[in-house]
């Protein structure tokens, strides 16, 4: 969903109606002076891409900000020393025009970027470390683009290493814990051996890169792109790519992939469309019994599925509206999805593609974040919303709402663990947002609220495997992760870390636990 903060570029743009200096100085300016890092038609080198869809979240005056004074950690100039004023803003709004051609990013482009550093099967098949390897935690630190290993038992960094600029959406790992696959704003995939602590494959999916799957076996990963409008499937051995789809209806008409997701228990990737009234089930091959040893889930490896379904096929499932933002129910039966109309929901069975239930969710439901448990016999699901202070359960059985908590603001993050008595949830937007709420998953109601730095981001939770400690990030750049007791609520240990967003346990994510993300 998109709250007000991330559109405001877009509406920057449209509110300038015409272009103040001359575009043709600006894009000279450009060839000149940024043209080597962030490629001749902008669609990045060494600096990441600077067309309008990659800028989206950044706000002009922060535009300008970057160019006169760089960045921390990063290795562009400061250009206020060379560049007047006005030419700072000047090419700081021709930025976030559109070019005259809009760049081509096809299987050539992807072939171009491929790189592989480590060809699998060439690197030590043990760990450089003592740490449990299911136990492990990626943070990603987005103030300066790294990310950190962390021992989930003690909580030390094992290791930290810089990432791709931008990376977003959960990284994804192989089911037996060893890759670890993130995805980049920009559209870079990097395969990283968490064993060796080394990346071993890169390429690009594309210019503007939603997220990335990997199938349950860990032998492919699918890239959804906003631009171009295509899914592209890899190996992930290598990262070599298998196939490009473009993404359009029987007419002719394309669409931005909202996002992908593996679904393990359909052997599949389901992919949500933004601009068609689709969803797309793309399977892979069922699983010999090699495959199946890799690791286990706790939802089955071996799928069942219409045997009549082709391998790497498109199935096009008609659906009554678009679909931004989507959940799964835990058998990947049906798909809890909302547009960005944000006044509702509904409930779609992915093997009829019928509508069996409408979802009354106002206040643009974050369903990406949404968790279930089992509450008093039945399973319920939980989400926050991004427009609205409220916290929405649901009935998985009657599709009823059975609770509406009030929170002290929007939430963007809910998070819990099988063996935890208690939901997490942030309050991520207004001034509260120094706050999260903790719920008893059986009473439904919010039984503590802490405030772990006043004034600082309080956001996103991830449990240990065994449910017992969990993380939480102090969302600033001179942040930290708070590792605190999933029973007593008490605070044991602060690892200073660089605006760190997500964290991800290779246990929960691997096993696919009901109360994290997929
Ligand atoms: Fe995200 C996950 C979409 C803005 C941080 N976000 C996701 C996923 C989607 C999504 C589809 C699931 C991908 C996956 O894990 O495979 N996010 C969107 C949006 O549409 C939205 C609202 C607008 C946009 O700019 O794209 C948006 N997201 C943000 C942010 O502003 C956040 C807070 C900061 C940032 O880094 O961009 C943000 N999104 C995250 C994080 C996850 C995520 C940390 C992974 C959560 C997890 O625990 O799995």
């Amino acid at each position: 969903m998109k709250p007000f903060a991330f559109c405001l570029p877009l509406l920057w743009v449209a509110a300038t109606p015409a272009f103040a200096a001359d575009p043709d100085a600006a894009a000279a300016l450009y060839q000149t002076h940024c043209a080597s890092c962030h490629g001749e038609t902008r669609l990045g080198g060494i600096g990441p891409a600077l067309l309008p869809g990659n800028l989206s979240r950044l706000k002009p005056a922060a535009a300008v900000d970057v160019i006169a004074n760089s960045r921390p950690a990063s290795q562009m100039p400061a250009f206020g020393e060379t560049l007047a004023e006005g030419q700072i803003e000047a090419l700081a709004e021709w930025l976030y025009r559109p070019p005259a051609v809009q760049p081509r990013f096809g299987e050539a482009e992807i072939l171009a970027s491929h790189t592989v550093m480590h060809p699998d099967g060439s690197l030590p098949d043990t760990p450089r470390f003592d740490a449990d390897p299911l136990n492990l935690f990626i943070v990603v630190e987005t103030g300066d683009h790294h990310a950190s290993l962390l021992d989930g038992d003690t909580f030390e960094r094992i290791h930290r290493f810089e990432t791709r600029y931008a990376l977003h959406g959960g990284p994804k790992y192989t089911p037996d814990g060893r890759y670890v696959f993130f995805g980049s704003r920009d559209g870079w995939i990097t395969k990283y051996d968490l064993y060796n602590l080394e990346v071993v494959a890169e390429v690009r999916a594309g210019i503007n890169m939603r997220n990335i799957a990997v199938s349950g076996d860990g032998r492919y990963v699918m890239a959804a792109n906003y631009l171009p409008h295509s899914l592209v499937l890899f190996d992930a051995h290598n990262l070599d790519v298998m196939q490009v789809y473009p993404v359009e209806n029987a007419a002719g008409k394309s669409s931005r992939v909202s996002a992908v997701y593996a679904a393990p228990p359909r052997g599949s990737f389901i992919a949500a469309l933004k601009d068609i009234k689709e969803v797309w089930e793309i399977p892979w091959p069922l699983p010999t019994e090699s495959v199946v040893s890799t690791g286990h889930m706790k939802t089955p490896l071996a799928p069942s599925r219409d045997p009549a379904l082709e391998s790497f096929k498109v199935r096009r499932i008609a659906v009554p509206d678009y679909l931004d933002d989507f959940f799964f129910d835990p058998g990947y039966e049906h798909v809890i999805g909302a547009s960005r109309g944000g006044q509702g929901g509904m409930v779609v069975n992915l093997d009829s593609g019928e509508k069996v239930a409408d979802l009354p969710l106002k206040g643009m439901p974050h369903l990406g974040s949404g968790i279930t448990w089992e509450q008093n016999g039945r399973r319920v699901m939980a989400l926050p919303h991004l427009g609205r202070a409220e916290v929405s359960i649901i009935d998985m059985g009657t599709w009823e709402t059975v609770k509406t908590l009030e929170t002290d603001g929007p939430g963007f993050f809910m998070r819990s663990h099988e063996n935890s008595p208690y939901a997490w949830v942030d309050v991520f937007f207004g001034p509260n947002r120094d706050r999260v709420h903790v719920i008893d998953k059986q009473s439904l109601e919010i039984v503590e609220t802490l405030t772990p730095e006043p004034g600082k981001t309080a956001a996103h939770v991830e449990f240990d495997r065994d449910g017992e400690k969990l993380l939480l990030s102090l969302w600033e750049d001179d942040g930290a992760v708070i590792v605190y007791d999933g029973d007593t609520l008490e605070e044991l240990k602060r690892i200073p870390m660089s605006k760190p967003s997500g964290k991800y346990n290779v246990w929960n994510k691997t096993r696919y636990e009901e109360g994290t993300s997929h």
